[in-house]
């Protein structure tokens, strides 16, 4: 009888001591409030980034890279291309195979990429385009774009040019161009293309004397205009596609003897408007940077906040700019700016 009572309170007790156990195994899960405390998961983003030709594309990869990192709620992987398309197609593919939760991508060219973004919607992963466009046959297989106005910025860099040929009283007399165009196919290419095609069509001195495929390097710019300029051609104005290789354009000018400025041997015009170009800029050698913003990070990460809340975000989102001219620059202004 004695013993019975005796195995009885043991058992008692040990389930007892199992209750206490396993309600404190639980409140060991729980905040203040006995809210389960879940460890903060973070946003996987994948990212394929077009290359490191620029300084505006440098400028562009710091900024994602600080915006969507671990502190701000991210874990982002970071594909570099290197200026090839297949290897954009790979990146993506494998975010898709390690089930990303956002693709970002910074397309190289804007065809070209149907199959590889179905691919991406069949595993229901959103993906988000900065930067250039793309050229797709259904809208729906990219979420939302963000960049710049690529036209725009061409029309006021060919609407600066006609008020400073007007100013120097040579409006109607012949105006040699060389066009140093970027990467074949891209948003940038094309558009500032566009603008400067839709200027000499209406500008009857205006002619384009050649273009060269400077593909956004300095170096390749630097090689094209050394030779463009090896055979005698003569031009008034440089339309450079972007700043680097604008650098290049310059090294080969001075190295031929040639002088830049809006009063001088050449005119250059170029896109971008990083520190280094604003410094040639202010020092006059470079007439005109019309402004090109690279710091999508930010915008990306509030896209993808968006998301995350369940709005939609709008399907695209052009940023502000203007342009910059020896006159309206200072250094002051350009220490300012944060690329
Ligand atoms: O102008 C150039 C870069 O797509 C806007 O790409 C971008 C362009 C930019 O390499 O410097």
């Amino acid at each position: 009888m004695c013993k019975r009572i005796l195995t009885a309170s043991r058992i008692l007790y040990s389930v007892l001591i199992s209750l206490i156990l396993c309600a404190a195994l639980f409140t060991a899960g729980c905040g203040q409030n006995n809210v389960p405390v879940q460890e903060e998961k973070l946003i996987r983003v994948g990212f394929s980034q077009v290359g490191s030709e620029s300084d505006w594309r440098m400028a562009n990869t710091a900024s994602m890279i600080s915006a969507l990192s671990e502190e701000n709620g991210f874990e982002l992987i970071f594909d570099n291309a290197k200026q090839r398309q297949e290897n954009q197609l790979l990146a993506i593919r494998n975010f898709i195979q390690q089930d990303v939760d956002y693709i970002v991508l910074a397309p190289i060219a804007e065809s070209g990429w149907d199959d590889v973004l179905q691919e991406a919607k069949e595993a229901g992963i959103p993906v988000i385009i900065v930067d250039r466009q793309i050229a797709v046959s259904d809208d729906d297989l990219y979420t939302s774009w963000v960049g710049s106005n690529f036209l725009a910025e061409g029309q006021r860099a060919v609407r600066w040019l006609e008020g400073t040929i007007r100013q120097q009283g040579r409006l109607n007399q012949p105006l040699r161009i060389l066009h140093i165009q970027g990467t074949d196919g891209a948003t940038a290419q094309i558009q500032r293309t566009k603008a400067l095609d839709d200027a000499v069509r209406t500008h009857p001195g205006w002619t384009i004397v050649s273009r060269l495929k400077g593909e956004y390097t300095e170096a390749k710019a630097y090689e094209l205009v050394r030779d463009f300029l090896a055979t005698g051609q003569q031009i008034d104005v440089i339309y450079s596609e972007n700043d680097n290789m604008s650098f290049g354009a310059i090294r080969a000018l001075e190295e031929a003897g040639i002088s830049c400025g809006t009063d001088k041997d050449v005119m250059i015009i170029s896109f971008d408007a990083v520190r280094d170009a604003l410094r040639q800029c202010l020092e006059g050698r470079i007439s005109i940077c019309v402004e090109c913003n690279p710091l999508h990070g930010p915008r990306v990460a509030s896209l993808i906040m968006q998301l995350e809340a369940g709005e939609i975000p709008a399907k695209l989102t052009y940023v502000d700019e203007t342009f910059f001219s020896p006159g309206i620059l200072s250094e002051e202004l350009i220490n300012e700016r944060e690329y």
